[in-house]
């Protein structure tokens, strides 16, 4: 399988419990590299268009406030398949539903509050990455 990057978010709830690290120990033991990252407070305006394709959702204005609520860590990942691996890593969107061992089972509060964002396919990640990142802030 090829070498891809996927864009990843530490999420406000994970962050006000000081589980940055908890959360890089799990993506770096499954083999992802972290050749990004940053600590940021999103603003709504940047929130509302990293989750645009939501925004028919009932949940999209609560997803913008907690996403804004707090300090986040976004992040690009390399490593082989790591669209996909990564995941696998995060768990299921319900923690409830998470396997064993994955970030959201092991942290999420619930589904909404659920620790870690990552792209769903290359195509994706190419656009988030881009939206958080600039070239030389990307060293692999
Ligand atoms: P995933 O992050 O697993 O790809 P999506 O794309 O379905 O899940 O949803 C994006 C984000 O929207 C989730 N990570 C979660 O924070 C929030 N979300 C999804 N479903 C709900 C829901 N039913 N209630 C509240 N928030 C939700």
């Amino acid at each position: 399988m090829a070498i891809e990057r996927t864009f990843s978010i530490i999420k406000p709830d994970a962050t006000a419990r000081n589980l940055t690290g908890a959360v890089n120990a799990v993506i770096e033991k499954a083999g992802l590299r972290i050749v990004a990252q940053k600590r940021i407070r999103m603003t709504k305006e940047q929130a509302e268009t990293f989750y645009a394709v939501h925004k028919a959702r009932p949940f999209f204005g609560e997803l913008v406030d907690f996403m804004t609520s707090g300090p986040v860590v976004v992040q690009v990942l390399e490593g082989e398949g790591a669209v996909s691996k990564y995941r696998d890593v995060m768990g299921a969107t319900d923690p409830s539903k998470a396997a064993d061992g994955t970030i959201r089972k092991l942290y999420a509060k619930s589904i909404g509050e659920n620790s870690a964002h990552g792209s769903d396919a290359p195509e994706t990640a190419a656009i988030e990455i881009a939206q958080f990142f600039s070239g030389n802030e990307i060293v692999g």
